[in-house]
Parts: structure tokens; sequence; C-alpha cells
């Protein structure tokens, strides 16, 4: 297989923030190669959630998911690297808890399955969308 250097797009969630782990989370794209692109700290609007979750609008945890999610500050993250997508989400672990693997973000330290410290995009494709979500608004200094 060819090795594709990408971009992703990774959230470090309210619980996250909160728990004062954003250190250790970077940390651990960073000790694996990846290299930040772009990141910002915000608090998210309802809108910009309900855009970048919009293919989960019709499950029953859609809005307890963009309540989660709106409830404190995020860090937003470009992550750039060889197979980047794959990869962060390899680092992140399974959705669910109990299938993370130890070593994996959630797999150390998440145990509930809407609050699961970090989002990463799921292919290049919604990479490229969410960026566009989470960034176009900067200013081209
Ligand atoms: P992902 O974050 O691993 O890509 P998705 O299936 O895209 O997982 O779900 C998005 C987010 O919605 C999850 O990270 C989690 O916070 C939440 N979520 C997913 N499935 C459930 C569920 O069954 N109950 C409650 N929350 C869920
Ligand atoms: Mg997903």
């Amino acid at each position: 297989m060819d090795r594709l250097y990408q971009q992703t797009l990774v959230i470090i969630k309210p619980d996250a923030v909160k728990r004062g782990l954003v250190g250790e989370i970077i940390g651990r794209y960073e000790q694996k190669g990846l290299t930040i692109g772009n990141m910002k700290c915000l608090k998210p609007s309802l809108e910009i959630l309900s855009e970048h979750y919009s293919e989960h609008v019709n499950q029953p945890f859609f809005k307890k998911l963009i309540e989660f999610m709106s409830s404190g500050e995020v860090v937003v993250m470009v992550l750039e690297g060889v197979d980047a997508v794959d990869v962060v989400r390899s680092i992140n672990g399974a959705t669910h808890y109990k299938n993370a693997l130890p070593g994996t973000i959630r797999g150390t330290f998440a145990l509930d399955i809407t609050e699961n410290l970090v989002h990463g995009s799921d292919s290049s494709i919604n990479a490229k969308r969410e960026i566009e979500i989470w960034f176009r608004s900067e200013a081209i200094l």
C-alpha cells in the first residue's frame, strides 16, 4: 500500500479539556510523528456541531452528543503526516470505551459512550469537509 501524506481533523472534546488531558493527547499524536498544521480553542456553537455531525442527525444519541460537545471549550486541530486519517483513528481507539484497546486514548481514559475525549475524521473526504467547516473563516495572514 502506498504511503499517503494526508491531513485530518481532530477535536479534543470538552471532557478531555476539563480533565486537563490536552497536552497528554497532543503528545501522543506528536510522538507518532504527526505534525500540527493548524490549531485553535473555542466553545463550539450548536450550528457548527450540527454541520460537523450531520451524518448522525437521525441517531437517538444526536441531541446528547451536540449538547455535550457544546458544553465547554474544545481544541480543534489539523494534523498532518503519513496516513494521518487512519493513524489518528488508531491512536484514538474504538468509539465505544469497552472496545477501545489499552494504550489508545479512549482505551486509556474513556468510560462513557458519549464522552470519549477525541474526534478524528473517518476518511480523507470527510477530513477535507470537516477542515473546511472548522477553519473556513480564517483570515489569510
Ligand atoms: P467516532 O467518533 O469514533 O467516529 P461516531 O460513530 O462517528 O464515532 O459517533 C460520533 C460520536 O457520537 C462518538 O464519538 C460519541 O461521542 C457519540 N456516540 C456514538 N455512538 C453513540 C451511542 O451509541 N450513544 C451515545 N453516543 C454515541
Ligand atoms: Mg465519526
